[in-house]
């Protein structure tokens, strides 16, 4: 197929709740979306870069930029067959992953239609239901906490992760498991600490936390492996993971026992799959990572979910948990057993509201 239009817009949409991390505070999203047309179709992708380069060096600014200058005309009139075709279109342009994957997924997105199966199917999911946990941003207080993860176990959520840095850890942690001895528990430092607090780190065995996620530096994961030696608690790998050559080099050093997938991270769905692989063959199981996505990047999520080593609940919750109003139909839901049903309709299978999203642009730039 060849791609005849590529279509970049911002949107902007104010979260329903702040989100707070090791790194900020974030309010409201400002996101970066693709729309591709080709024979007689149209996909989506979503770019998960942040508003600040404080995840990663990427930032919607930046994705913008390359998508427009160098990615997106390398797309632009290629006659390609399958999504796993891109990576090699985009070899020349190094890192701009979250950028590259925005527009790789979309044409997994467009093959999804045009071969008329799931999303699911195509990616190789095996899965009806997923399981899904959510992510719990650090509060102004620790009774706003306790009563947000009641509100989440209420609903069901099969794991519930707190986001920690220093002052907002330890103590915490053992209020928590005081009042929920049982539940699946972890937290996510996004690179909050160094390897002085080995000790203290170590204090948290004590609590059974599924996992830590990301504690050191983000770009490391040697020390990383130091680390996980002195821990019971398996050690997850987020933000260093940028290729199934970064999880190979990771899983043979020791540096984690769990790794965080997503798509946007590590350059598109063909290499998300890729470590999945690596994961499958170091017998290391994968979950599926959130970066407060609209329903299209969710719709991606919940499909790259499906394939059968994403054996622990993800970060793929529910719509209303972020937004006052998604970009898509039906309304992403969460059971009340804490699972997302995987779509088996042609593509996604949730519908782009268009009037919904051109309420919400701020800028559009057309290419063919
Ligand atoms: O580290 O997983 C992370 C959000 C933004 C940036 C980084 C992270 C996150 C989350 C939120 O944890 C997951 C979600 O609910 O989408
Ligand atoms: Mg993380």
């Amino acid at each position: 197929m060849k791609i005849e239009a590529l279509h970049m817009r911002e949107v902007q949409m104010p979260l329903a709740h702040p989100f707070e991390t090791s790194f900020g505070v974030t309010t409201g999203r400002r996101i970066l979306l693709i729309e591709l047309e080709a024979d007689g179709y149209r996909a989506w992708g979503e770019c998960v870069a942040g508003e600040h380069p404080y995840f990663s060096d990427e930032m919607v600014d930046t994705a913008w930029h390359i998508t427009q200058t160098e990615l997106a005309p390398r797309l632009l009139g290629a006659s390609i067959d399958h999504g796993s075709e891109v990576p090699a279109l985009f070899k020349q342009v190094r890192g701009h992953r979250m950028a590259k994957a925005a527009l790789e997924n979309a044409v997994w997105d467009l093959d999804a239609q045009r071969q008329g199966v799931s999303l699911s199917k195509l990616l190789g999911g095996t899965r009806e239901v997923i399981p899904t946990g959510v992510s719990i941003g650090i509060q102004p207080t620790p009774e706003q906490l306790m009563q947000k993860i009641e509100t989440e176990v209420a609903a069901g959520y099969q794991r519930i992760k707190l986001k920690c840095k220093h002052g907002w850890d330890t103590k915490i942690f053992a209020m928590v498991r005081d009042r929920w001895p049982d539940i699946l528990l972890s937290c996510d430092a996004n690179s909050a600490y160094a390897l002085d607090d080995a000790e203290h780190i170590a204090g948290w065995d004590e609590f059974k936390l599924l996992m830590i996620e990301q504690p050191l530096w983000y770009d490391d994961f040697y020390f990383h492996a130091t680390l996980q030696r002195r821990l019971k608690t398996a050690i997850c790998l987020d933000e260093c993971i940028r290729s199934s050559r970064d999880a190979r080099a990771a899983l043979e050093l020791g540096s984690g026992r769990i790794i965080n997938i997503k798509v946007g991270r590590v350059g598109g769905f063909t290499e998300a799959i890729a470590v999945h692989d690596v994961a499958t063959e170091f017998g290391v199981p994968v979950w599926c990572g959130g970066m407060l996505e609209t329903g299209i990047g969710r719709a991606h999520n919940i499909a790259l979910s499906s394939l059968p080593n994403f054996t622990l609940p993800g970060d793929v919750s529910a719509a209303k948990r972020y937004w006052a109003e998604d970009i898509v139909d039906p309304e992403i839901t969460v059971s009340p057993a804490g699972t997302i049903m995987v779509p088996t309709k042609v593509g996604r299978g949730f519908e782009v509201v268009p009037e919904r999203v051109d309420s919400i642009t701020v800028r559009s730039h057309t290419l063919g």
